[in-house]
């Protein structure tokens, strides 16, 4: 486990490389495959009816959905009305583990979205995360399977990027001013894990919103 920080140029940025043991990340991908197969994996549509470029679904008490209605969370899948499954322990378990090492020991996990980048042509737009109540709760990202690039940029939209790759069992953490930060995720970079028997890349994002 190796921690990264540059305290100067990213403040409350934590990147923890190898967080996760190779036994753990299976364990983890067992996990989110009995939750797609409670709620399966879907293509989001923004506002416009516009498709995004990556399948996502949600465990834990809420879940983040984009439609036509916009961006918001929902204790429920709109598209079926039933809750969302629950958030496997392994996966809150590795998100406190990870809040604590960045000072954040009252993080509650109360959602996991859970992206999949099956190809290289699967990407996500620059965005900022601001749909959630509590901006003050770190957000957690989990990585599975396919390295990938990861564009950080700064708080306007049109501040330059840097690109960080993100491998099997690595952990992103982004407090405080790093929260508000843009970003998007550029490609995987095909081939380069065993973990998923099929290939590509799962990035789980835990989250506290209220
Ligand atoms: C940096 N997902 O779902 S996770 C997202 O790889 C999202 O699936 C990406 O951005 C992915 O919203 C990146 C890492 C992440 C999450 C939140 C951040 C990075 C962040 C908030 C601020 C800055
Ligand atoms: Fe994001």
């Amino acid at each position: 486990m190796k921690i990264e920080r540059d305290g100067e140029k990213t403040p409350g940025l934590l990147i923890i490389r190898g967080f996760m043991t190779r036994d753990a990340q299976a364990a983890l991908i067992g996990d989110v495959r009995r939750v797609v197969a409670q709620c399966p994996l879907f293509r989001p549509v923004m506002k416009d009816g516009k498709q995004f470029r990556y399948r996502m679904t949600n465990c834990g008490e809420i879940g983040w959905i984009s439609d036509r209605r916009g961006y918001y969370y929902s204790k429920s899948d709109p598209r079926t009305g039933r809750r969302w499954p629950e958030m496997p322990s392994s996966i809150s378990e590795a998100a406190h583990a990870a809040a604590g090492m960045a000072g954040a020991s009252d993080f509650k996990a109360e959602t996991c979205l859970v992206n999949l980048y099956k190809t290289d042509r699967e990407t996500l737009g620059i965005h900022q995360d601001n749909t959630e109540k509590n901006l003050a709760a770190p957000i957690i990202s989990l990585s599975l399977g396919d390295d990938g690039i990861f564009a950080l940029g700064g708080l306007r939209r049109s501040d330059p990027v840097t690109n960080i790759i993100l491998s099997s069992g690595d952990c992103l953490i982004m407090g405080g001013p790093a929260r508000m930060r843009f970003h998007a995720f550029k490609s995987i970079l095909p081939g380069t894990s065993t973990l998923l028997r099929n290939g590509g890349r799962i990035n789980l994002t835990i989250r506290q919103v209220n």
